[in-house]
């Protein structure tokens, strides 16, 4: 009886707040992040009217204080098989291709987060999911032994199997087993300090890179970091140092501005923590880095054509201005990123009539009472106030942003170059499907969003230049 399940939406939320009472006890400085990032929101909220009353229209006010994202690295095909399905249960999809190999971490990754956005909105939990490339490393018998290694690992429970056999056979999960489902799929991303591997076996995975070691000596693919999103990012990096946390030295991705656009992030360096070795002789103690901390702040999304002018931009900046290991050069960076991206309009009318972002298109309450004397011409009504449009949020992630997060917590000095390249038809058969085009969800967006303020405007069918 399909009415006695629970919505995809109320398990995703039940994990989310799981998964973040778990890391607010196993890092405490996660929970004095969230309070900052929970303070300076509510600054922004009650100073800045337009953008309360832009969030609150586009139902996104009350996702803010629950809005999350994680990131997780996988050893095998199997295990990406799978967490594909369990995703599923959250109802969570893979959206985009990331090819980290071309900033030298042997990684390629996708996104997995709700696309509707009924469900963005009511929790738009995602989490960087990144698939460890085992053909990138050189060595063929440290190869051969990762892979042994990571056969020999079961990442999920077997009640958690059980329950996604269930949900994919009778099309849900009652309240019970979504309960039982949220509890057993926590394990999989349960920091372990004990490793599978002695020390000696963890040093040769390290020497060969660091998150080879972070992904191959442990039980499971601990979650590395939990994101909440802010609505003042410099705010929250200056408070920063206040609570005692020592924030990496640029913020990735665009610079500050009137109209944000995509994602701007900021992480602090990963702890150091305890780890026993196995060892024939038992457990010898050490240490290994993975966990950090992360904010971010989300802006519109771009279209191709305003992300190639992005993509362009920042190549630039980062092509002249290198900051160093230590921050240094950290402030020349942010002038120059400050004067390039000049070149990309800083207006919400700009952005949309040039076709650069997508936007979410709306009847107003003044055109509806007017329907019937409406002109027909697009931008007339958007002039006249008729037809009302406001920025799509970026729900994705940046492969530059990303690689940069990695390397400050790998130590930036480890570049490795790796003469193959991306795979995504690799990828996406581990996946046990195709990952969806991120620009073609946005569009589907704008375009529903345009025909339905049309129909209620009277004026179904009519089209505006920029949406296609
Ligand atoms: C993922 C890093 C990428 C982001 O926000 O871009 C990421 C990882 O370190 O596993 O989370
Ligand atoms: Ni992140």
């Amino acid at each position: 009886m399909p009415g006695a399940f629970v919505s995809t939406d109320r398990i995703r939320s039940l994990f989310t707040e799981a998964m973040s009472q778990m890391y607010r006890t196993e890092v405490p400085q996660y929970g004095t992040l969230i309070e900052l990032v929970g303070e300076v929101n509510a600054e922004v909220l009650a100073r800045d009217q337009e953008l309360s009353e832009r969030l609150r229209r586009a139902g996104e006010l009350e996702r803010i204080d629950v809005e999350r994202h994680g990131a997780i690295r996988l050893g095998t095909a199997e295990e990406l098989f799978t967490i594909r399905r369990l995703f599923a249960v959250m109802g969570m999809q893979s959206v985009g291709y990331y090819d980290l190999s071309v900033a030298g971490v042997p990684v390629h990754s996708t996104c997995f987060r709700p696309v509707d956005e009924a469900a963005l909105n009511i929790n738009p939990f995602r989490v960087f999911t990144s698939l460890l490339r085992l053909e990138l490393i050189e060595d063929e018998e440290l190869r051969a032994e990762a892979a042994a290694i990571l056969a020999k690992r079961q990442i999920y429970t077997p009640r958690a199997i059980t329950l996604i056999e269930q949900h994919e056979k009778a099309g849900g999960l009652t309240e019970a087993e979504a309960m039982e489902f949220v509890a057993e799929a926590l394990e999989t991303f349960r920091w372990h300090g004990e490793a599978t591997v002695s020390a000696e076996t963890y040093k040769r995975l390290h020497d060969a890179h660091r998150l080879i070691a972070d992904v191959v000596s442990f039980k499971g693919p601990h979650i590395n970091h939990l994101t909440p999103r802010t609505l003042d990012i410099d705010e929250v990096q200056r408070r920063m140092p206040e609570r005692g946390i020592t924030p990496k030295a640029v913020i990735e991705g665009p610079p500050r501005r009137n109209c944000d656009i995509l994602l701007r992030q900021t992480s602090f360096k990963a702890l150091e923590e305890p780890i026993a070795f196995t060892g024939a002789a038992g457990t010898t103690s050490g240490t290994h880095t993975a966990r950090f901390g992360e904010i971010e702040q989300r802006g519109v999304a771009l279209t191709a054509k305003g992300r190639a002018l992005y993509d362009r931009l920042l190549a630039t900046v980062r092509s002249e201005v290198q900051v160093g290991a230590s921050g240094a050069k950290a402030g020349d960076y942010d002038t120059e990123l400050t004067e390039r991206f000049k070149a990309l309009p800083d207006s919400w009318d700009e952005l949309r009539r040039e076709g650069l972002a997508f936007f979410h298109y709306s009847a107003s309450p003044e055109g509806i009472a007017a329907r019937g004397k409406l002109p027909s011409d697009p931008e007339i009504l958007i002039a006249k106030g008729y037809l009302r449009f406001d920025p799509i949020i970026y729900e994705d992630f940046l492969p530059v942003s990303a690689a940069g997060i990695f390397q400050s917590n790998l130590g930036t000095d480890q570049q490795q170059n790796y003469a193959m390249r991306s795979n995504r038809a690799a990828f996406e058969e581990a996946l046990g499907a195709d990952v969806q085009d991120e620009l073609a969800l946005y569009a589907e967006r704008q375009t529903a969003s345009l025909d339905m303020a049309m129909e209620k405007l009277g004026l179904s069918g009519l089209k505006l230049k920029t949406v296609a």
